[in-house]
């Protein structure tokens, strides 16, 4: 095996460890930061600000800020800027089998979208799993 074969080998060889090894830590990454949000808060919305489903679930969840949930305990996630907005999508789909905004977590739950969260309220079923 002629030396330089072995060179181009041993740098392809490195090239593709250094590209598995950026996508290993960039999923564990978005997952480490997706699993923190949902565990820090009582509630958590995975949200576009353009989105009108996402202000659905913002408005109806908003009425409980204050009252079933105190105002530190509430977070909105605004990630269409984020430039791991796919990734964390894609992991959102692993999580909720959706990957649409919004994602709504209560208690590390997901609770769906912007219309189940708008039907949980209206149900009451909101207010309960907010107790
Ligand atoms: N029925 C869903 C609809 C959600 C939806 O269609 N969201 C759009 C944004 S408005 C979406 O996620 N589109 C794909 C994307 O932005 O990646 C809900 O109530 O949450």
């Amino acid at each position: 095996m002629s030396y330089s074969f072995r060179a181009y080998r041993f740098i392809l060889q490195c090239v593709t460890n250094r590209v598995k090894n950026y996508s290993t830590w960039n999923t564990m990454s978005v997952k480490e930061f997706v699993n923190g949000k949902i565990a820090g808060k009582k509630v958590v919305v995975f949200s576009k600000s353009s989105c009108p489903y996402c202000t659905k679930a913002k408005d109806v969840l908003r009425q409980y800020v204050g009252k079933e949930i105190s105002e530190g305990d509430y977070e909105v996630i605004e990630i269409e800027n984020d430039p791991r907005c796919q990734e964390i999508q894609d992991y959102l789909q692993q999580l909720t089998k959706a990957r649409s905004v919004p994602r709504v977590f209560v208690k590390g739950k997901c609770i769906g979208g912007g219309d189940d969260t708008a039907a949980a309220h209206k149900n009451g079923k909101l207010k309960s799993l907010l107790a």
